[in-house]
């Protein structure tokens, strides 16, 4: 049998990264014929979570094998990052990059190309796998679902003109083939990423089969690989959070609400009022991740405050000492692992939900940005897998959501022996059962991996 190589195309940022080289890892511990180059797309305005990343993968890689090898491409220093433009102009340099490889590798035992990976946002990537004669595979970072909702706009809006804009304030529903019920219509829709997805060989997605049957049943073509939930549990976040874990660790079980808003995710300092009020009022525990908004018109990461007493009511950490714990960038894995974790209030970023799922913790929404006033919905609505703060706000809204609502969130949250909570867990194990052996994501990837040696 020949050996194959393929070479994976990837986003700059955490919630689309770490998924993606886990599958890369996965694909590798599964077939020993196959050999994967990562190239992470580069731009002056990428933040050092993702350049640690990086380097401690292509560390840790180097030293188990020489099958996964990560490439730096050279660094777009353009003012503008949007993902489409940022693929555009990046052309040129997967194309060197692919070229250097495949040329240096060309003796008859050498790895053939087999074909790209390409992020769910880096469809123009498309055209350079074309020029080398090799298919490409879209991984798709968030739901099932959401992929179904963005290939159905993307029709109804190429065929009958549809336009998302009209219906920002409308009460109209849409009838998304991948959901069971009907969609409100003012949820944002992410448009033109999708018209591209139906050239790929197959797309694959970070979701498994027990969790969205319906959605992942209701795709024709192209074949569709859920081969989640792909999550990245062996990060070890304790050592670097010695206090904050040993305070989990004195804490009731299922006692701690957890908030935490994504890599992106920050509150004005009116919305954060409303979040330590409700906090105080309900008197549950609490560890909040709390972040700097960044200044208005740069796209990059929310900071860490120096001292978060900058924006929280006056005295507040002093009144809740007993109860709860503030910090910056949380261990999220760690800390949704943990026994004292009984709620986590999410943005609903998709990585956030499967790895709430995972561990069996329940969730309040409260979206932000991006895809995730469908991801609240699903897990609402859909799924009865989650209880609501809120599913259509918007940080860019304006709106303040106040300390009343947050609190009946959080206690509908909290509740001992709930439905949601049993239901949530009854999904973690089949979270676990689907990676395993003969589980139903185990089965896709071995799919996967067939449709790429055939392509030999
Ligand atoms: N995380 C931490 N600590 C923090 C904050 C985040 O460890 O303090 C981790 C978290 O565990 C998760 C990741 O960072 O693994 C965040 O991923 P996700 O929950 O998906 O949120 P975003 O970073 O906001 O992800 C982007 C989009 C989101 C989309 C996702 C996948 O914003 O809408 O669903 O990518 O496509």
């Amino acid at each position: 049998m020949e050996k194959a190589q393929l070479v994976f195309v990837l986003a700059p940022a955490m919630g689309h990264l770490v998924s993606a080289v886990e599958v890369a890892r996965l694909l590798l511990n599964r077939h020993d014929l196959l050999s994967i180059t990562v190239l992470v797309l580069n731009h002056s305005s990428v933040n050092s979570g993702v350049r640690n990343y990086v380097e401690s993968q292509r560390a840790s890689s180097s030293t188990i094998s020489n099958s996964l090898r990560f490439i730096d491409l050279p660094k777009d220093e353009h003012e503008s990052f949007s993902f489409s433009s940022l693929a555009e102009r990046q052309k040129p340099h997967v194309k060197e990059a692919v070229l250097k490889i495949t040329q240096s590798e060309s003796s008859i035992d050498s790895p053939q190309l087999a074909g790209f990976v390409i992020d769910m946002f880096y469809t123009p990537m498309i055209d350079v796998a074309n020029e080398f004669g090799v298919p490409s595979y879209i991984f798709f970072t968030s739901s099932a679902a959401s992929l179904g909702f963005m290939l159905y706009v993307q029709k109804i809006h190429d065929e009958e003109k549809f336009d998302p804009a009209e219906f920002k304030d409308s009460d109209s529903e849409l009838p998304v083939p991948s959901l069971v019920n009907p969609l409100p219509a003012r949820l944002p829709p992410l448009l033109e990423n999708a018209r591209r997805y139906g050239e790929a060989k197959g797309i694959i997605v970070n979701t498994f089969l027990e969790l969205e049957s319906h959605a992942i049943e209701s795709f024709k073509i192209p074949p569709i690989y859920p081969v989640g939930p792909i999550l990245d549990v062996r990060s070890d976040g304790r050592s670097n959070h010695q206090e904050i874990m040993q305070w989990l660790d004195d804490q009731p079980l299922s006692s701690v609400v957890f908030l935490c808003f994504g890599s992106m995710g920050s509150f004005g300092e009116d919305q954060v009022k409303e979040i330590a009020c409700a906090l105080e009022h309900s008197g549950y525990r609490f560890l909040w991740s709390l972040r700097r908004p960044p200044p208005p018109g740069l796209l990059v990461s929310p900071s860490d405050y120096e001292d978060p007493q900058e924006v929280l009511p006056k005295g507040f950490l002093d009144r809740t000492t007993k109860i709860g714990r503030v910090m910056g960038w949380a261990p999220q894995v760690a800390v949704l692992a943990h026994p004292a974790i009984g709620g986590f209030v999410s943005h609903c970023g998709w990585n956030s939900v499967l790895e709430s799922i995972w561990f069996g913790v329940p969730i309040a929404t409260w979206p932000m940005y991006a895809e995730q006033q469908f991801n609240a919905f699903e897990m609402v609505i859909e799924l009865g897998l989650a209880v609501e703060i809120k599913m259509d706000y918007r940080n860019d809204s304006g709106i303040i959501v106040n300390c009343d609502e947050i609190e009946r969130g959080i206690k509908c949250l909290m509740e001992h022996d709930s439905k949601k909570r049993k239901k949530v867990k009854e999904m973690s194990e089949r979270s676990r059962m689907a990676l395993m052996d003969g589980g139903s994501s185990h089965f896709y990837l071995g799919n996967l991996i067939t449709d790429v040696m055939d392509n030999l």
